[in-house]
């Protein structure tokens, strides 16, 4: 055992014995990248293939500034003032082995709740030349269903009428640019890393919509200005637990209050499309392509949609993590179904990919024992998850006549979860959603009306009209309420 050294700047010389540390100046020449939403996927993601090149002699003008907009923020921003914005990144790999090693390129943290406007004067800053952002697939404020933006949400409305007091990031990204544009500064591009199908063509749509209710000739000039690279992000992180503090204290001798975990997996296929600069990403194994639509395409109705089946059908059945459903057989088997009789068949060729292989090595993926990712990061926001990871594969498939009963029996089982709220041993289930009080209030009339749950428009559009899916959902709930045994039913269509 090693006594725990502090993660700072000026002991890293100390920790360089015990881990790999940044080896380049930490202080970047420019913070180029301004970043929304620091949680573990971009420290895990965007942040390391940053440090990889920067380790590598480049991308000195490409510093990262983290930026928090939500209260919650504000544990990571002092976490990292004591910590000089360092953290570790741990890898785990399936055979138990552990990776750990400090990054440095998140160079500045602010918070834009309590004073927007050193938030704004840095994305107005002529060295940020990208502003990236993951805030989460509910975060991007539109109707699943009608893609609309929602003009009702008390902060929009707040925002259009005081446009120096932004609090989401439309009011954020106007005033920035807005101030841009009065100062003849270049726009930058803005880059989204979350799961959406064409993540950059809908924030476009979005910005622009809210531009526009703000001020007709922005709009215009973030239109010409602007470039929404659509952009695929992969690598699985765990949320982590005190248990990875103490490992790193104890095994590796290192005091961070907030590292993060993560599989040795790593993929982000980008378009080519940035407005103004962009570090050399390539060099590091991001790909480039001019579209990017078929991949995100498939991992979202692969693996984004796979960790759904896997994290609403374990729930029931009490299994904790994603790991633990990948030692049950029928899980696997389940799973293996549902991707190659429904996700698969709407996928198409896609160019350099084998679809067998990805699916192997995505069941690989899920079932690394040393990740241990919790079933419930997984049931977290479904409500903005399944509409475009799984309900979206439903209305595929019955638009051309293909198999939809995987995937329904998830849907029934999402009903009886948010009804219930408790596994097959009655144990209560915490769900984490910003519908859970609508979703509740829709699934406990399911025992007077059985299509009450799919009759949210906003998640399952016209599917409650649909006769071969409600015949078939209506006839799984039944069976789900008469017996919330999951894996039985699992097991009767395997
Ligand atoms: C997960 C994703 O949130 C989820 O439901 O499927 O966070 C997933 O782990 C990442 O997209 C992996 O790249």
């Amino acid at each position: 055992m090693k006594t725990p050294i502090q993660l700072q700047q000026q002991n890293l010389s100390e920790l360089r014995s015990r881990m790999p540390v940044p080896t380049y100046n930490l202080s970047a020449n420019k913070t180029g990248i301004v970043h929304i939403g620091v949680g573990g996927f971009h420290r895990a993601h965007q942040a390391y293939y940053l440090h990889q090149l920067r380790q590598l002699g480049l991308a000195s003008d490409w510093g990262i500034c983290g930026i928090g907009l939500r209260e919650a923020d504000a544990k990571l921003h002092d976490i990292f003032k004591t910590q000089d914005h360092l953290y570790t990144l741990m890898v785990k790999h399936p055979n138990g082995k552990i990776e750990p090693e400090v990054i440095g390129s998140i160079v500045d943290f602010k918070m834009g709740t309590t004073d927007p406007e050193p938030v704004i004067a840095q994305m107005a800053h002529a060295d940020t030349r990208i502003v990236s952002l993951t805030i989460t697939e509910g975060g991007y404020n539109f109707n699943p269903t009608t893609g609309e933006f929602n003009f009702d949400n008390p902060d929009i409305k707040h925002e259009l009428q005081h446009p120096n007091d932004p609090k989401t990031v439309y009011g954020f990204l106007t005033a920035a640019l807005k101030r841009r544009r009065n100062a003849g500064l270049p726009a930058f591009t803005i880059l989204i890393c979350d799961n959406i199908e064409h993540n950059g063509d809908m924030a476009r749509k979005m910005l622009l919509t809210f531009a526009e209710a703000q001020d007709a000739d922005l709009a215009k000039w973030i239109a010409q200005e602007v470039s929404f690279p659509n952009s695929m992000v992969d690598r699985i992180t765990p949320v982590t637990t005190p248990a990875d503090i103490d490992t790193l204290a104890l095994d590796y001798g290192v005091h961070d209050a907030w590292p993060v975990t993560c599989e040795p997996f790593i993929q982000w296929v980008v378009e080519d499309k940035f407005s103004n600069g962009r570090p050399d990403f390539e060099k590091v194994g991001v790909q480039f392509v001019p579209d990017v639509g078929p991949y995100e395409k498939m991992k979202l109705r692969l693996l984004n949609a796979g960790h759904s089946v896997l994290g609403l059908l374990g729930a029931l059945h009490a299994h904790k993590t994603i790991n633990a459903c990948m030692e049950d057989k029928t899980f696997v088997t389940y799973l293996r179904a549902f991707l190659d009789v429904e996700a698969t068949p709407i996928l198409g060729d896609i160019e350099g990919i084998d679809l067998e292989d990805y699916k192997d090595i995505l069941l690989q993926r899920f079932a690394n024992p040393n990740i241990k990712d919790s079933v419930s990061r997984i049931c977290t926001e479904s409500s903005a998850k399944l509409p475009k990871f799984l309900i979206a594969t439903i209305h595929d498939n019955l638009a051309t006549g293909g198999s939809i009963k995987f995937a329904t029996l998830v849907i029934a089982a999402w009903g009886y979860y948010s009804d219930k709220g408790m596994d097959r041993h009655g144990h209560p289930i915490e769900i984490i959603d910003a519908m859970s009080a609508e979703l509740h209030k829709a699934a406990e009339q399911t025992r007077t009306d059985p299509l009450a749950f799919i009759k949210q428009e906003s998640l399952f559009g016209n599917l409650a009209k649909n006769e071969r899916f409600t015949t078939l959902y209506a006839a799984m709930v039944q069976n789900i309420y008469k017996d919330p045994n999951i894996k039985k039913h699992m097991q009767n269509m395997i």
